[in-house]
């Protein structure tokens, strides 16, 4: 890649590497060293198909960013810092008509894909918690990034179009999937009235809380930060408590083919939500409380027909590695709700217990 791009950044020091980072799903993601003393960079090329607003949704991000700065001890390392662009801007747009951002690296950390030990989950739990605690006074309007992201009934009208569509011709091959995804259809609509009803409050969230999403600080092992901040806006906070349990609790990354060995490792979620409520205990309402199991499956569906949209649709949205990679990850996200229904009385048990 050309380094045209960073030179537009007000970042110190002369770059000497960019190399590829990661494996989000969405955005290109690169880490720039420099020569300088000073901090490395991390730059990221903005899908601007997916995120049709990048302005408002940088925006967002340096409001959210600033907030959280101005109540932690270590605003360098507990959260992320936007650089802006030599005239100022929080963006870059290239003759190309893409997107770029750049922040500063946070040195000495680690990011996982699967959860190893109780420890790393506990304290999964205690980061979503405190981020949402630490925006839980964020006033200012938030611009909605991705329309509807969480909204299963909005993504119930994409999911019908995309069967009538069916843009790849792969429908026929998917009766099994389908019907998985039919016979639950209502089960999970009745959970997103509860958030249109106000039963379930609306509250600014981060909406990607993946494992992947979150910084521990090497080597304590203790929680940073949340990163990934494109998709933080008004939501509630059991979407994020939900897809942290469809990652944190499960035995394996997100697309196993192994199918037999996908489940929800009930150790994994006591860890999870003890993190979780140490922070959030006294701050969810009564319904909240009630519905945080509940959550983990509501996730879990919604990412299982997201996958398969995508399969159906020609994958389109998602980045894939081979060509059945979005087939394989609906059916590992699966294996894992089904073994998240088999266990639900257990997870209603162990939150009980724990509240
Ligand atoms: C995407 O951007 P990334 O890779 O952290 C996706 C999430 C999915 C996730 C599945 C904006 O997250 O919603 O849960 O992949 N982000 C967007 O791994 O769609
Ligand atoms: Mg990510």
């Amino acid at each position: 890649m050309n380094t045209e791009v960073i030179r537009q950044f007000k970042i110190e020091g002369n770059v000497v590497e960019v190399k590829p980072l990661g494996e989000g799903f969405i955005n290109d993601t690169f880490i720039v060293r420099t020569s300088s003393e000073g901090p490395d960079y991390i730059l990221q090329r903005k899908n601007h198909k997916i995120f049709p607003d990048v302005p408002a949704m940088m925006d967002n991000i340096v409001a959210v960013t600033n907030h959280i700065k101005n109540k932690v001890s270590d605003p360098l390392r507990e959260t992320l810092t936007v650089v802006p662009t030599v005239d100022g801007k929080n963006y870059c747009l290239d003759d190309e008509g893409n997107y770029w951002a750049v922040c500063i690296l946070i040195p000495d950390t680690i990011t996982y894909n699967v959860a190893d030990t109780l420890e790393l989950v506990r304290q999964g739990g205690i980061g979503i918690g405190r981020f949402q605690t630490l925006l839980s006074d964020f006033d200012k309007p938030l611009a909605e990034t991705i329309p509807g992201f969480h909204n299963l009934a909005f993504r119930f009208s994409q999911w019908d179009e995309c069967l009538r569509r069916d843009a790849a011709g792969r429908k026929a091959g998917l009766s099994d999937e389908i019907y998985f995804i039919e016979a639950r259809r209502q089960e999970f609509l009745d959970f997103w009235k509860l958030i249109e009803d106000g039963t379930i409050p609306r509250r600014v969230a981060h909406n990607d809380t993946k494992l992947s999403n979150i910084l521990f600080d090497e080597p304590s092992g203790e929680v940073l930060c949340a990163i990934d901040l494109d998709t933080v806006m008004s939501s509630t906070s059991l979407c994020d408590v939900g897809d942290a349990i469809r990652t944190y609790t499960s035995s394996t990354i997100e697309d196993d083919p192994d199918y037999g060995s996908v489940r929800l490792c009930l150790d994994k979620f006591q860890a999870y939500m003890d993190g979780y409520l140490s922070e959030r205990r006294d701050t969810l309402t009564e319904s909240e409380k009630e519905w945080l199991p509940f959550a983990g499956l509501y996730l879990t569906y919604e990412q299982t027909l997201r996958f398969l949209m995508d399969y159906i649709d020609g994958d389109t949205y998602y980045k894939i590695r081979y060509p059945e990679h979005n087939l394989v990850r609906t059916r590992s996200q699966m294996a894992l709700l089904r073994s998240m229904e088999d266990q639900y009385e257990q997870m209603k048990q162990i939150v009980k217990d724990l509240l």
